[in-house]
């Protein structure tokens, strides 16, 4: 089974001080980018395009397609800023990345940076994750100090920890100083983005995929993963698996095999619910095992792929207790900008903790499902839609244990004992 894993990006993650430049160049790291500056910058574009990199934030838009609507230079700056601020509840595989191996980032961001022009990049950072920052810091340094990074700038920057920062418009309004919170787009940040010039915006896995790409060729990387989701992405699975942790494997890999790596569900238990890409995509159940985790295939099945955060949960879980969990969580993070999510998640909070409670009524299920429904497509960014999903597809999978609710605590339904992670 482990011949199904394709290590590019973690190839390096158990070597002896992987993050420093020294190991990475002792693996190779850094060829990509000497090949990189002999090409003319609309080669790499071209590379990136033919590769059918899809972005690894969640949207999955094509990579080299972004880069190439920045309009023609002009004369005036032209940014990259790398979203590392990775806060989708579930989602660990950027900060693993970076604190791992953040010279395979550093070096995708001078690779990305030559091919769209630019002379100064930023990576913003979640502000919590102290450790990664520092890292971060150092690499750029060292690569600096080597002379590897030319006249390029890099700029890591850390966030204050809120989740609509990893919203691409609300992350240029933190960087630039102000209150995070989404602008109106159009304009796209390709065209109008941080201080109002060109900008690409693209996740940390996908920048460090550019390396990768630039040594192995765009036949390579399309050739691995399907035909419409190309390339290698890192899984991660937690929750009542044997082995939790990160798994990086060829899109379209199933459920079913990524748990064959990570040894199954814990011991005596089976899986009853999971989220293919974090709490913001529809949950799943036992009869999806067999999906390909790819962008296409995991929409057919009702949900989407997201950023490939594998929470999974066993039969001991309450879904009404989880899905209160999440709805604390958006109506937590929700930035408050606009009327249908910020009175919304309030409202969807509140019937969770009376359903979770055993206090709630049947007409509490209805009004549930009614506001999630007047939030989805109504809010001002993407935010807003992901805070209905635990709810619809809760309901959708799993009604009679909301039904339940309406008359039994889930902590006598569900002991909170019986579902404690080890
Ligand atoms: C120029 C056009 N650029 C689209 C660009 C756009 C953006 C990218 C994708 O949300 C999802 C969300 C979360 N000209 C363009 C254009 N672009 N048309 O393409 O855009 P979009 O709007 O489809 O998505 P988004 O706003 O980037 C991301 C979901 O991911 N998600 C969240 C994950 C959270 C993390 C994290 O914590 N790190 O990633 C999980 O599922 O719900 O649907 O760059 O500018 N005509
Ligand atoms: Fe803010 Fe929520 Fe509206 Fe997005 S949907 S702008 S997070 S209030």
């Amino acid at each position: 089974m482990t011949d199904v894993l394709t290590p590019v990006l973690s190839d390096i993650w158990d070597a002896e001080a992987s993050w420093t430049l020294q190991t990475y160049r002792e693996h190779g790291g850094y060829r990509a980018l000497a090949i990189a500056n002999d090409m003319a910058p609309g080669d790499i574009v071209n590379l990136v395009k033919g590769s059918n990199l899809r972005g690894r934030g969640g949207a999955g838009f094509p990579t080299g397609l972004k880069w190439s609507f920045l309009p023609p230079p002009d004369g005036g700056p032209r940014y990259l800023v790398v979203n590392a601020d990775e806060s989708e509840p579930g989602t660990c595989k950027d900060i693993p990345l970076m604190m791992a191996n953040p010279h395979v980032l550093v070096e995708g961001v001078a690779i990305t940076s030559r091919a769209i022009g630019c002379d100064h990049a930023f990576i913003y950072l979640r502000g919590e994750v102290v450790q990664v920052y520092r890292r971060l810091l150092a690499a750029v340094r060292e690569a600096s100090d080597a002379g590897l990074l030319g006249d390029l700038r890099v700029t890591v920057h850390a966030g204050a920890g809120a989740y609509i920062c990893g919203e691409e418009t609300a992350l240029l309004d933190s960087l630039e100083g102000r209150r995070g919170q989404p602008r109106l787009k159009p304009p796209f940040p390709a065209v109008a983005g941080l201080y109002a010039r060109p900008t690409v915006v693209n996740n940390v896995e996908s920048i460090a995929s550019v390396p990768g790409i630039v040594l192995g060729g765009a036949e390579w990387f399309s050739g691995l993963g399907t035909a419409k989701s190309s390339g290698h992405g890192i899984f991660s699975l937690s929750g009542h698996v044997e082995r939790p942790g990160q798994y990086e494997a060829p899109m379209g890999i199933t459920l079913r095999e990524l748990l064959e790596l990570a040894g199954g569900i814990r011991r005596g238990h089976r899986l009853k619910f999971w989220t293919p890409g974090g709490s913001s995509t529809p949950i799943l159940t036992q009869e999806h095992l067999d999906v390909p985790l790819d962008f296409d295939s995991v929409a057919a099945a009702g949900s989407m792929l997201g950023t490939r955060a594998l929470q999974i949960f066993d039969e001991t879980v309450s879904v009404v207790r989880a899905v209160t969990r999440w709805i604390d969580f958006y109506k937590h993070e929700s930035c408050g900008k606009c009327t249908p999510c910020r009175e919304g998640t309030y409202w969807m909070q509140q019937l969770m903790h009376r359903l979770e409670a055993g206090q709630g009524t049947p007409e509490d299920i209805q009004t549930l499902d009614d506001v999630a429904n007047n939030i989805f497509g109504r809010s001002f960014c993407a935010l807003g839609d992901a805070a209905t999903t635990p709810v619809t597809s809760g309901l959708q999978h799993f009604r009679d244990e909301f039904e339940a609710g309406c008359h039994t605590p889930a902590w006598e339904l569900f002991p909170p004992e019986a579902s404690a992670l080890e």
